[in-house]
Protein backbone atom coordinates (compact mmCIF):
# COMPACT_ATOMS: atom_id res chain seq x y z
CA UNK A 1 0.00 0.00 0.00
CA UNK A 2 1.64 3.27 -0.99
CA UNK A 3 0.62 5.96 1.41
CA UNK A 4 0.70 9.73 1.42
CA UNK A 5 2.82 11.06 3.85
CA UNK A 6 0.67 13.49 5.29
CA UNK A 7 -1.91 10.85 6.91
CA UNK A 8 -2.71 7.29 5.97
CA UNK A 9 -6.44 6.67 6.56
CA UNK A 10 -7.37 3.50 7.84
CA UNK A 11 -7.75 1.63 4.29
CA UNK A 12 -7.50 -1.98 5.01
CA UNK A 13 -5.48 -3.05 1.67
CA UNK A 14 -7.09 -6.37 -0.57
CA UNK A 15 -5.50 -7.41 -4.27
CA UNK A 16 -6.60 -3.54 -5.18
CA UNK A 17 -4.29 -0.97 -3.89
CA UNK A 18 -6.10 2.62 -3.47
CA UNK A 19 -3.88 5.36 -3.16
CA UNK A 20 -5.05 7.15 -0.42
CA UNK A 21 -3.94 10.67 1.39
CA UNK A 22 -4.90 14.16 2.61
CA UNK A 23 -3.55 17.58 1.96
CA UNK A 24 -3.66 19.45 4.93
CA UNK A 25 -4.80 23.05 4.54
CA UNK A 26 -5.12 26.24 6.03
CA UNK A 27 -6.95 26.56 8.95
CA UNK A 28 -9.78 28.79 8.73
CA UNK A 29 -13.59 27.63 8.02
CA UNK A 30 -14.70 27.44 4.71
CA UNK A 31 -16.08 31.50 3.35
CA UNK A 32 -19.20 31.63 3.88
CA UNK A 33 -20.29 28.31 5.20
CA UNK A 34 -22.64 29.69 7.72
CA UNK A 35 -22.56 28.37 11.51
CA UNK A 36 -19.48 25.98 11.80
CA UNK A 37 -20.64 22.58 10.40
CA UNK A 38 -19.28 19.71 12.22
CA UNK A 39 -18.80 16.24 12.00
CA UNK A 40 -21.04 13.76 13.86
CA UNK A 41 -19.74 13.73 17.33
CA UNK A 42 -16.49 15.89 16.93
CA UNK A 43 -17.40 19.82 17.44
CA UNK A 44 -15.64 22.48 16.55
CA UNK A 45 -13.35 20.40 13.84
CA UNK A 46 -12.92 21.27 10.37
CA UNK A 47 -14.71 20.37 7.11
CA UNK A 48 -13.25 17.31 5.61
CA UNK A 49 -14.22 16.10 1.75
CA UNK A 50 -13.88 12.76 0.44
CA UNK A 51 -12.79 12.75 -2.88
CA UNK A 52 -12.50 9.54 -5.02
CA UNK A 53 -11.17 10.28 -8.23
CA UNK A 54 -11.29 7.63 -11.27
CA UNK A 55 -7.03 7.21 -11.74
CA UNK A 56 -5.00 9.28 -14.26
CA UNK A 57 -4.95 7.83 -17.24
CA UNK A 58 -5.72 11.55 -19.28
CA UNK A 59 -4.12 14.85 -19.04
CA UNK A 60 -7.93 15.67 -18.59
CA UNK A 61 -8.07 14.03 -15.71
CA UNK A 62 -4.96 15.63 -13.66
CA UNK A 63 -6.35 18.90 -14.95
CA UNK A 64 -9.73 17.84 -13.06
CA UNK A 65 -8.03 16.26 -10.24
CA UNK A 66 -5.55 19.57 -9.93
CA UNK A 67 -8.86 21.97 -9.31
CA UNK A 68 -10.75 20.35 -7.08
CA UNK A 69 -7.25 19.89 -4.53
CA UNK A 70 -6.43 23.84 -5.54
CA UNK A 71 -9.98 24.32 -4.76
CA UNK A 72 -10.28 22.78 -1.64
CA UNK A 73 -7.42 24.75 -0.73
CA UNK A 74 -8.23 27.90 -1.38
CA UNK A 75 -11.31 27.09 1.11
CA UNK A 76 -9.42 25.70 3.84
CA UNK A 77 -11.48 22.30 3.79
CA UNK A 78 -9.41 19.32 4.29
CA UNK A 79 -9.48 16.85 1.13
CA UNK A 80 -8.87 13.06 1.51
CA UNK A 81 -7.79 12.12 -2.39
CA UNK A 82 -8.03 8.40 -3.02
CA UNK A 83 -6.29 7.88 -6.74
CA UNK A 84 -8.96 4.59 -7.63
CA UNK A 85 -6.21 3.88 -10.33
CA UNK A 86 -9.07 3.14 -12.74
CA UNK A 87 -10.62 0.23 -10.55
CA UNK A 88 -14.52 0.17 -9.25
CA UNK A 89 -12.92 -1.51 -6.67
CA UNK A 90 -10.69 1.06 -5.25
CA UNK A 91 -13.61 3.69 -5.04
CA UNK A 92 -15.90 1.70 -3.79
CA UNK A 93 -12.84 0.94 -0.77
CA UNK A 94 -12.39 4.33 -0.13
CA UNK A 95 -15.80 5.22 -0.10
CA UNK A 96 -16.26 2.91 2.41
CA UNK A 97 -13.20 4.64 4.43
CA UNK A 98 -14.31 8.25 4.09
CA UNK A 99 -17.87 6.67 5.81
CA UNK A 100 -15.58 5.51 8.71
CA UNK A 101 -13.99 8.56 8.87
CA UNK A 102 -17.13 10.58 8.77
CA UNK A 103 -16.15 13.16 6.34
CA UNK A 104 -18.86 15.95 6.01
CA UNK A 105 -19.46 15.21 2.30
CA UNK A 106 -18.24 13.01 -1.17
CA UNK A 107 -16.94 13.87 -4.42
CA UNK A 108 -17.17 11.03 -6.71
CA UNK A 109 -15.97 10.99 -9.78
CA UNK A 110 -17.25 7.40 -11.10
CA UNK A 111 -15.37 5.16 -13.52
CA UNK A 112 -18.46 3.23 -14.87
CA UNK A 113 -21.90 3.96 -14.84
CA UNK A 114 -23.52 0.73 -12.49
CA UNK A 115 -22.69 -1.03 -9.65
CA UNK A 116 -22.85 1.66 -6.67
CA UNK A 117 -26.06 1.38 -5.23
CA UNK A 118 -24.66 -0.38 -2.29
CA UNK A 119 -22.01 2.32 -1.11
CA UNK A 120 -24.45 5.04 -1.46
CA UNK A 121 -26.97 3.21 0.41
CA UNK A 122 -24.32 3.20 2.97
CA UNK A 123 -22.80 6.77 2.66
CA UNK A 124 -26.46 7.75 2.85
CA UNK A 125 -27.48 5.56 5.92
CA UNK A 126 -24.19 7.67 7.33
CA UNK A 127 -26.02 11.24 6.89
CA UNK A 128 -22.95 11.82 4.63
CA UNK A 129 -24.40 13.60 0.59
CA UNK A 130 -22.82 12.53 -2.29
CA UNK A 131 -21.81 14.73 -5.43
CA UNK A 132 -20.67 13.31 -8.62
CA UNK A 133 -18.76 15.45 -10.88
CA UNK A 134 -17.53 14.69 -14.20
CA UNK A 135 -19.93 11.16 -15.21
CA UNK A 136 -23.18 9.58 -14.15
CA UNK A 137 -24.12 6.50 -12.60
CA UNK A 138 -26.90 4.33 -12.94
CA UNK A 139 -28.95 3.43 -9.38
CA UNK A 140 -32.13 2.20 -8.64
CA UNK A 141 -32.70 5.54 -6.59
CA UNK A 142 -31.49 8.63 -7.63
CA UNK A 143 -31.47 10.32 -3.89
CA UNK A 144 -28.63 7.92 -3.43
CA UNK A 145 -26.50 11.05 -4.39
CA UNK A 146 -27.57 15.06 -4.39
CA UNK A 147 -26.06 16.10 -7.85
CA UNK A 148 -24.18 15.63 -10.81
CA UNK A 149 -21.79 18.18 -11.92
CA UNK A 150 -21.14 17.05 -15.76
CA UNK A 151 -20.92 18.07 -19.17
CA UNK A 152 -23.39 16.70 -21.83
CA UNK A 153 -22.07 13.80 -23.37
CA UNK A 154 -24.26 12.98 -25.95
CA UNK A 155 -24.32 16.46 -27.20
CA UNK A 156 -20.67 16.20 -27.55
CA UNK A 157 -20.54 12.95 -29.68
CA UNK A 158 -23.38 14.64 -31.78
CA UNK A 159 -21.30 18.05 -31.97
CA UNK A 160 -18.35 15.72 -33.22
CA UNK A 161 -20.41 13.67 -35.99
CA UNK A 162 -22.17 16.81 -37.23
CA UNK A 163 -18.71 18.17 -37.78
CA UNK A 164 -17.65 15.12 -39.33
CA UNK A 165 -20.07 14.86 -41.41
CA UNK A 166 -19.21 18.42 -43.10
CA UNK A 167 -16.11 17.75 -43.09
CA UNK A 168 -16.42 14.61 -45.06
CA UNK A 169 -19.55 15.69 -47.34
CA UNK A 170 -21.67 12.58 -45.76
CA UNK A 171 -19.48 10.04 -47.15
CA UNK A 172 -16.97 7.75 -45.62
CA UNK A 173 -14.91 4.90 -43.38
CA UNK A 174 -14.55 5.72 -39.63
CA UNK A 175 -13.15 4.28 -37.41
CA UNK A 176 -13.63 4.86 -33.42
CA UNK A 177 -11.55 5.27 -30.36
CA UNK A 178 -13.76 4.09 -27.58
CA UNK A 179 -13.14 5.21 -23.98
CA UNK A 180 -13.38 3.26 -20.47
CA UNK A 181 -15.73 0.21 -21.00
CA UNK A 182 -19.37 1.26 -18.61
CA UNK A 183 -18.09 4.70 -18.35
CA UNK A 184 -20.61 7.36 -19.11
CA UNK A 185 -18.84 9.15 -21.67
CA UNK A 186 -17.98 6.61 -23.58
CA UNK A 187 -21.71 5.52 -23.41
CA UNK A 188 -22.94 8.46 -24.50
CA UNK A 189 -20.34 10.11 -26.87
CA UNK A 190 -20.81 6.96 -28.48
CA UNK A 191 -24.74 7.34 -28.70
CA UNK A 192 -24.49 10.86 -29.81
CA UNK A 193 -22.24 10.22 -32.46
CA UNK A 194 -24.13 7.66 -33.99
CA UNK A 195 -27.15 9.88 -33.67
CA UNK A 196 -25.50 12.72 -35.89
CA UNK A 197 -23.93 10.34 -38.82
CA UNK A 198 -27.14 8.16 -39.02
CA UNK A 199 -28.43 11.39 -40.99
CA UNK A 200 -25.72 10.14 -43.67
CA UNK A 201 -25.95 6.58 -44.93
CA UNK A 202 -22.61 6.86 -46.86
CA UNK A 203 -20.64 7.44 -43.01
CA UNK A 204 -20.00 4.12 -41.72
CA UNK A 205 -17.99 3.27 -38.30
CA UNK A 206 -16.17 0.35 -39.90
CA UNK A 207 -13.83 -0.58 -36.82
CA UNK A 208 -14.66 0.87 -33.30
CA UNK A 209 -12.75 -0.53 -29.96
CA UNK A 210 -12.13 0.33 -26.71
CA UNK A 211 -8.43 2.54 -25.64
CA UNK A 212 -9.26 3.04 -22.27
CA UNK A 213 -8.67 7.20 -22.92
CA UNK A 214 -5.12 6.45 -22.66
CA UNK A 215 -2.77 7.50 -25.00
CA UNK A 216 -0.93 4.82 -25.29
CA UNK A 217 -3.96 2.51 -25.94
CA UNK A 218 -5.16 5.42 -28.55
CA UNK A 219 -1.67 4.06 -30.37
CA UNK A 220 -1.70 0.79 -30.35
CA UNK A 221 -5.44 0.28 -31.21
CA UNK A 222 -5.04 2.20 -34.04
CA UNK A 223 -1.76 0.62 -35.58
CA UNK A 224 -4.35 -2.36 -35.52
CA UNK A 225 -6.86 -0.15 -37.20
CA UNK A 226 -4.50 0.30 -39.96
CA UNK A 227 -3.50 -3.30 -40.19
CA UNK A 228 -6.91 -4.80 -40.27
CA UNK A 229 -8.80 -2.53 -41.81
CA UNK A 230 -10.23 -4.05 -45.23
CA UNK A 231 -10.35 -0.57 -46.94
CA UNK A 232 -9.37 3.22 -46.68
CA UNK A 233 -9.75 4.67 -43.60
CA UNK A 234 -11.10 8.44 -43.71
CA UNK A 235 -11.08 9.37 -40.68
CA UNK A 236 -10.86 8.47 -36.51
CA UNK A 237 -13.41 9.57 -34.13
CA UNK A 238 -11.66 9.35 -30.66
CA UNK A 239 -13.62 9.94 -27.32
CA UNK A 240 -10.86 11.58 -26.19
CA UNK A 241 -7.84 13.84 -26.78
CA UNK A 242 -5.51 11.39 -25.31
CA UNK A 243 -6.08 8.58 -28.03
CA UNK A 244 -6.38 10.83 -30.80
CA UNK A 245 -2.97 11.52 -30.07
CA UNK A 246 -1.53 8.23 -29.77
CA UNK A 247 -3.65 7.24 -32.87
CA UNK A 248 -1.45 10.84 -34.56
CA UNK A 249 1.85 8.66 -33.76
CA UNK A 250 0.34 5.41 -35.38
CA UNK A 251 -0.77 6.82 -38.50
CA UNK A 252 2.47 8.74 -39.33
CA UNK A 253 4.38 5.90 -38.13
CA UNK A 254 2.33 4.41 -40.58
CA UNK A 255 4.05 6.59 -43.23
CA UNK A 256 0.66 8.88 -43.47
CA UNK A 257 -0.18 12.22 -42.65
CA UNK A 258 -2.27 12.66 -39.75
CA UNK A 259 -5.29 15.60 -40.38
CA UNK A 260 -4.79 14.98 -44.28
CA UNK A 261 -4.69 11.60 -45.19
CA UNK A 262 -6.95 10.79 -42.24
CA UNK A 263 -9.31 13.23 -40.68
CA UNK A 264 -9.26 12.97 -36.89
CA UNK A 265 -11.79 14.68 -34.98
CA UNK A 266 -11.37 14.35 -30.66
CA UNK A 267 -13.07 15.30 -27.43
CA UNK A 268 -11.79 17.50 -24.42
CA UNK A 269 -9.90 19.93 -25.94
CA UNK A 270 -6.86 19.61 -23.92
CA UNK A 271 -3.32 21.93 -24.61
CA UNK A 272 -1.91 19.10 -26.00
CA UNK A 273 -4.49 19.00 -28.65
CA UNK A 274 -4.28 22.42 -29.60
CA UNK A 275 -0.69 21.93 -30.18
CA UNK A 276 -2.00 19.29 -32.65
CA UNK A 277 -4.21 21.49 -34.54
CA UNK A 278 -1.79 23.86 -34.93
CA UNK A 279 0.57 21.55 -36.41
CA UNK A 280 -2.16 19.78 -38.93
CA UNK A 281 -2.45 17.05 -37.01
CA UNK A 282 -6.17 17.38 -35.25
CA UNK A 283 -8.61 18.54 -37.36
CA UNK A 284 -10.64 19.18 -34.40
CA UNK A 285 -11.88 18.60 -30.64
CA UNK A 286 -15.06 19.05 -28.36
CA UNK A 287 -14.27 21.19 -25.02
CA UNK A 288 -14.97 18.53 -21.92
CA UNK A 289 -13.95 21.27 -19.12
CA UNK A 290 -12.44 19.38 -16.40
CA UNK A 291 -12.06 22.70 -13.95
CA UNK A 292 -14.76 21.29 -11.83
CA UNK A 293 -13.07 22.40 -8.25
CA UNK A 294 -14.65 25.79 -7.87
CA UNK A 295 -18.23 24.73 -8.79
CA UNK A 296 -18.35 21.16 -7.21
CA UNK A 297 -17.32 22.98 -3.26
CA UNK A 298 -19.77 25.58 -4.09
CA UNK A 299 -22.08 22.72 -4.44
CA UNK A 300 -20.98 21.37 -1.22
CA UNK A 301 -21.02 24.61 0.74
CA UNK A 302 -24.74 24.64 -0.44
CA UNK A 303 -25.71 21.24 0.13
CA UNK A 304 -24.22 21.40 3.50
CA UNK A 305 -25.50 24.38 4.68
CA UNK A 306 -29.35 22.80 3.41
CA UNK A 307 -29.61 24.43 0.85
CA UNK A 308 -31.39 22.94 -2.49
CA UNK A 309 -29.46 22.17 -5.41
CA UNK A 310 -30.61 21.14 -8.84
CA UNK A 311 -30.36 17.53 -9.71
CA UNK A 312 -28.05 18.36 -12.34
CA UNK A 313 -25.78 20.58 -13.28
CA UNK A 314 -24.39 20.92 -16.74
CA UNK A 315 -20.92 22.35 -18.42
CA UNK A 316 -21.27 24.01 -21.65
CA UNK A 317 -18.91 22.86 -24.03
CA UNK A 318 -17.89 24.33 -27.28
CA UNK A 319 -16.21 22.93 -30.63
CA UNK A 320 -12.50 24.24 -31.62
CA UNK A 321 -11.07 23.69 -35.35
CA UNK A 322 -7.37 23.74 -36.24
CA UNK A 323 -7.72 27.22 -38.10
CA UNK A 324 -8.56 28.56 -34.68
CA UNK A 325 -5.95 26.58 -32.54
CA UNK A 326 -3.02 29.35 -32.88
CA UNK A 327 -5.38 32.00 -31.81
CA UNK A 328 -7.35 30.18 -28.90
CA UNK A 329 -3.95 28.31 -27.39
CA UNK A 330 -2.47 31.19 -25.24
CA UNK A 331 -6.10 30.97 -23.31
CA UNK A 332 -6.39 27.51 -22.33
CA UNK A 333 -6.24 26.79 -18.71
CA UNK A 334 -5.37 23.01 -19.07
C1 LIG B 1 -15.20 13.29 -19.16
C2 LIG B 1 -14.17 12.40 -18.48
C3 LIG B 1 -13.34 11.66 -19.49
C4 LIG B 1 -12.47 12.56 -20.37
C5 LIG B 1 -11.25 11.70 -20.53
O1 LIG B 1 -15.98 13.95 -18.18
O2 LIG B 1 -14.81 11.46 -17.63
O3 LIG B 1 -12.43 10.80 -18.77
O4 LIG B 1 -13.06 12.88 -21.61
C6 LIG B 1 -11.09 11.18 -19.12
O5 LIG B 1 -10.09 12.35 -20.99
O6 LIG B 1 -10.19 10.13 -19.05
Amino acid sequence: MVWNAVRAIGVVAMAAVALVGCSKDGPQQPAGAGKTHTRPGEAGKKLIIGFAQVGAESSWRTAETKSIQEEAKKRGWDLEFADGQGKQANQIMALRSFVNQKVDAIILAPIVETGWDEILQTARKAGIPVILVDRGVKVADEDLYITKIASDFVLEGRMAGEWLAKKLAGKGSIVELRGTEGAAPAIDRKKGFEEAIAKHPQMKIILSETAKFERAEGKKVMKTFLETASGKIDAVYAHNDDMALGAIQAIEEKGLKPGADIVLISIDAVKDAFLAMKDGKLNATVECNPLLGPLAFETVQKVLAGQKVDKGIVVQDRLFEAADAEKVLPTREY
